[in-house]
């Protein structure tokens, strides 16, 4: 007969996908303070002395370096940030990103 069935409940397993990544870009220009430079890198990216005053003079020397890699969301606040920071110190310090 037609009796009550089991049902077996198969949870979907996903394959988590990895987020997309963006290099945070600092770029050089003639009038910010290289102090400003090193100070902003150590502020928002956490980066020691050391590590700031070698991205600081390579972007100085190459004209770009990265500040650091992060998800969207992340990325586009410390770009806000930075440029939010450079223009309250009147600072021409231009910041952006890049998919990677
Ligand atoms: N070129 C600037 C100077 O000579 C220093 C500087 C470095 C500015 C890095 C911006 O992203 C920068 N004072």
């Amino acid at each position: 007969g037609r009796g009550p069935s089991t049902q077996v409940v198969v949870k979907p397993r996903v394959r988590p996908k990895k987020p997309a990544l963006y290099k945070v870009l600092m770029l050089n220009d003639d009038y910010t303070p290289m102090e400003f430079v090193v100070h902003v890198l150590e502020r928002f990216f956490g980066k020691n002395r050391e590590e700031a005053t070698q991205i600081m003079l390579h972007v100085h020397r190459r004209g770009v370096g990265i500040c650091g890699v992060f998800t969207y969301e992340v990325a586009e606040t410390k770009v806000t940030q930075v440029m939010d920071y450079a223009r309250k110190h009147q600072h021409p310090l231009q910041c952006t990103l890049e998919k990677e």
